[in-house]
């Protein structure tokens, strides 16, 4: 066992020394990355001609037809790209409406029948599956007729759409462009800087008579990046690229994932665009546009008055320049993908919030998690045994620290063989699933897609040629964990089939019936670890004949998917524990709809601290919330301050899970010793005390898509100081303001109040030490902190719900009663959410099995709103109580009045059908 122990870690040592030296040029630039050099190529040749440029694409008036689609309208036409050698290439385009303001536009090419497909095992056609995986349903949302109307001219093509028509979208026809208006000003310019380039088919001989004066040849047809020479590029260049400026607008978003800041950085002097490429990044660096494990190609745009997303519908190779320089008021962006189809979609509304709504239309919203996955989650690489596993387990209720699930990573298998237990560390899985179930805990174990040669699961796959295929289109191997490998190829139906029946409830892996265990997928980039940059070769094979260069970046998500479909499947009709969850390191745009994510390999420094709230934010924004970061840093080992400083901003994520590296000394809460042990005990048990608010956040979220950690600048929006606040965040619509302590020694904070609201300081917990806070104006609160500290405010206005007793786990605290704080606003008024349902089935969906309460307070009466709560959920939260309302005010002397109403004899199924209400009895103080 040492031996098989000692390999992996020399291998490891190995892998590790090797790739931190080549780190650099592990992974391509623009420069060296073919498709993208020449886009840049063509971006400085038009950029040069200036006025003399002549553009080569023009819309074919003629060919526009307006077609009937559902109830709604579909433009059709061609694109004519002029070539040299007099012929042109017709590219048809279809522009369509879909609901929240979402306008479509595609483009593909038409002529590839001529290629001749004898000599390829691929499909020829451009790959324009992406959106079939991205999309929350293969109906689209298409806009009802009578709510837009297009006019067709000689040269131009509008199209009015929008409540009370107020937006305007102008089709060009040469040079072609698409500009969208919000009444009468310009908000965004597809090809605003003419870099419109689609290269289109053409045999390597003939190539000549292709290339337009703009073009280059550099690597078309062969790739020179070493470790991707191999690259047979059996279709030679497809790269599309397309600019897109944001007119005056200089704050933009989203495009994760990057361990860089939230507010996206100019780029034009840099060799390295933002990057969307799955990969695993060993030892990522922070302020950095590299490449990392997830991909969601959205951009969210955001001034005072108007908003703008941006979703560009590619699973390949991308990169993004973003040039804030032309003028000191709009942003422009280069997007260049590798191949594929153009395929955008644009939203332009009033808040970020309206573009979360509108985003999730089409790709869905989060997941309503199962509650206890919004709770503590204890992981490391590698919890050895049963024992090791029970032991944290009971060592947790001794230091009375909550939490909800263990996590197994890859050494609990049989030679990481996955869908086997090490059988003389993990003898039992049962009895400890038992074990952990009767203590209210749950487990996750790690399943990867890397699939080890030589036993039933490959052999099966291998079988029924549910593997990815290499260029020849026989079972491609590869190293990874296990050594040999194959990949399943989750975009087959066959493999979901496959996965479907390891994860039925009679089989034995899963613990015989055992309903708390849950999976986690890492490595799905796929991670390869001898793959051009760490990845699967470009020109493998997918199911359906698609290359791999096509599908790279959601490859991630069709596995995470296949994972949370087979936990479905089995949990159907199962009340108890019936929602999956998945937790992934790879994703794509519609991620959100079944798993949550993480950070990946951080490392134990502060400035990973750092980074992981606009990491996390970003995520947010871009319709993903359900994410966080290793707590304590997965590399390295952390100095007690960061730890407990890591755990008192880990409370925040969405994602609450601390893990380390298999080589890191172990860091359990206790191990930390006094006073850390206790500071992190109460951190955890602050996470806990605010679990309805977060699960709330997430309901709220899982129906509008608003972020559960909420940049503050979504609620202060005529504020524009308040875009750049990247440090501090709201709790979904709470009203909670936070801003953790991530500087090493700090002695004060610097908290930004980001307008005239009042702010109940509620750091120190005990009511008597409440300050509040108002000002006439935005600005800095400088605030004195000490190790126990954890800037918390509560926004005048908000009502919140906590629940204060301490438990085992999340489970466990059910029945528990709440204690309502009341933090009045400058009028005297507040407002507030809280949703409540069995935390763990889909019965909220399927019975409407739930209680959505929307508190109020003003003129000295509190009164609730309930949804009509059924019978059967009414009965078992009948004895749930509202045991204590606590109301803060701020006197005009400037201190807080807070009033405590105990026992106020509200249980929150009390007959709350519509609106209750009840006056304040000051005599009930
Ligand atoms: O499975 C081992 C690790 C895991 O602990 C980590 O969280 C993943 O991001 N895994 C990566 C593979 C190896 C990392 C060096």
């Amino acid at each position: 066992m040492i031996g098989g122990l000692h390999k992996q870690f020399l291998l490891l040592l190995l892998w590790g020394s090797l790739v931190v030296a080549v780190k650099d040029y592990l992974f391509k630039t623009c420069e060296t990355a073919g498709f993208c050099h020449r886009n840049k190529y063509f971006a400085e040749s038009v950029k040069n001609q200036g006025h003399n440029f002549i553009p080569k694409y023009s819309i074919s008036q003629s060919s526009i037809s307006i077609d009937e689609v559902l109830n709604s309208k579909v433009i059709h036409g061609n694109i004519i790209k002029f070539i040299p050698s007099g012929n042109h290439i017709t590219l048809p385009f279809e522009i369509s409406l879909l609901d929240g303001n979402n306008l479509r536009f595609k483009v593909d090419e038409k002529d590839r029948t001529s290629i001749d497909t004898t000599k390829l095992n691929i499909n020829t056609h451009r790959y324009n599956e992406t959106s079939d995986w991205a999309f929350v349903s293969a109906e689209l949302p298409y806009l009802a007729n009578d709510k837009f109307t297009i006019d067709l001219k000689n040269d131009v093509l509008i199209i009015t759409y929008g409540d009370a028509k107020q937006y305007r979208a102008i089709v060009d026809f040469w040079p072609i462009k698409l500009t969208i208006y919000h009444k009468d000003k310009i908000q965004i310019i597809a090809n605003d800087k003419n870099l419109f380039n689609f290269e289109h088919w053409r045999l390597q001989d003939e190539n000549s008579h292709h290339l337009t004066e703009e073009e280059t040849d550099y690597d078309m047809f062969e790739d020179h990046f070493k470790d991707s020479k191999e690259d047979s590029i059996p279709l030679g260049p497809e790269s599309i690229g397309l600019d897109f400026t944001f007119k005056n607008f200089q704050h933009l978003y989203g495009i994760p994932e990057h361990a860089d800041s939230m507010n996206l950085k100019d780029t034009t002097e840099s060799s390295m665009p933002y990057r969307l490429f799955n990969v695993d990044i060993f030892e990522y660096e922070t302020d950095s546009r590299l490449p990392m494990y997830g991909a969601i190609p959205f951009i969210l745009a955001s001034k005072p008055e108007i908003s703008v997303g941006l979703f560009w519908i590619n699973s390949a190779d991308t990169f993004i320049n973003v040039d804030k320089t032309t003028n000191q008021k709009d942003s422009s962006t280069h997007w260049i993908s590798e191949n594929g189809i153009v395929d955008f979609i644009i939203t332009i509304d009033k808040t970020p919030a309206d573009i979360n709504r509108n985003y999730g239309l089409i790709t869905g919203y989060t997941q309503l998690p199962p509650l206890f996955s919004l709770g503590y989650h204890q992981c490391r690489w590698n919890y050895n045994d049963e024992k090791d596993v029970l032991e944290v387990n009971s060592l947790m209720d001794e230091y009375q620290i909550p939490y909800d699930t263990i996590w197994l990573d890859i050494e609990y298998t049989d030679q990481k063989k996955y869908f086997t237990w090490h059988k003389e560390k993990f003898p039992n899985p049962e009895r400890m699933l038992d074990e952990l179930d009767h203590t209210g805990r749950n487990l996750v174990i790690i399943i990867d897609p890397h699939i080890k040669t030589g036993y039933y699961l490959s052999d099966e796959l291998t079988k029924k040629k549910s593997c990815i295929n290499d260029a020849s289109n026989n079972s491609y191997h590869g190293h990874c964990w296990p050594g040999e490998s194959v990949w399943i190829d989750t975009l087959n139906p066959t493999a979901q089939e496959i996965w479907d029946a390891q994860f039925t409830w009679n089989n034995y892996f899963l613990g015989g019936q055992s309903s708390n265990i849950f999976i986690w997928n890492d490595m799905n980039e796929p991670s390869v670890f001898n793959g051009p940059e760490t990845s699967a070769p470009k020109d493998d094979i997918h199911f359906g004949g698609w290359e791999h260069r096509s599908v790279h970046n959601i490859y991630g998500m069709t596995y995470h998917e296949a994972t949370y479909n087979s936990l479905a499947k089995r949990n159907e009709g199962h009340t108890t524990r019936e929602r999956p969850f998945v937790l992934t390191r790879s994703y794509y745009a519609g991620s959100q709809r079944t798993a949550a994510m993480w950070t990946g390999d951080n490392m134990c420094k502060w400035e990973y601290l750092q980074i992981s709230i606009p990491m996390v934010l970003t995520s947010n924004i871009v319709g993903m919330p359900f994410s966080g970061a290793d707590v304590g840093g997965f590399f390295g080992d952390p100095s007690t301050e960061l730890l407990t400083r890591w755990y008192q901003t880990g409370i925040w994520y969405p994602f609450f899970r601390a893990h380390a590296h298999i080589d890191s000394r172990r860091r359990e809460p206790w191990l930390a010793g006094e006073p850390y042990t206790s500071i992190i005990r109460d951190a955890v048990r602050l996470r806990y005390s605010i679990l309805s608010v977060i699960y709330t956040a997430f309901y709220e979220s899982s129906q509008t898509g608003i972020p559960v950690m909420k940049p503050i600048f979504y609620e202060s929006l005529s504020n524009i100081e308040s875009y750049s606040i990247e440090d501090q965040f709201f709790v979904g619509n709470s009203g909670i303001l936070v801003k953790p302590v991530t500087e090493e020694d700090a002695k004060e904070i610097k908290v930004y109040l980001p307008d005239n609201e009042v702010y109940y300081d509620y750091t120190d917990r005990s009511l008597s030490k409440i300050n509040a806070y108002s000002s006439d104006k935005p600005g800095y609160l400088t605030k004195s902190v000490t190790l126990e500290d954890i800037p918390v405010f509560i926004k005048g206005g908000s009502i919140i719900s906590l629940k204060d007793r301490y438990r085992r786990s999340s489970r466990l605290m059910f029945k528990d009663p709440y204690t309502l704080i009341i933090a009045l606003n400058k009028d005297g008024e507040a407002n507030g959410s809280l949703y409540v349902d069995d935390g763990e089935s889909f019965d909220y969906e399927k019975h409407e099995e739930y209680a959505y309460i929307k508190f109020n307070y003003s003129n000295g009466k509190i009164s609730a709103d309930v949804n009509e709560v059924k019978d059967r959920f009414k009965d078992s939260i009948s004895d749930v109580k509202i045991e204590k309302i606590i109301i803060l005010n701020e006197s005009t002397t400037g201190t807080v009045e807070s009033i405590i109403i105990h026992n106020p004899k509200l249980s929150i199924s009390q007959s709350w059908t519509g609106k209750i209400e009840f006056v304040v009895e000051h005599d009930e103080l």
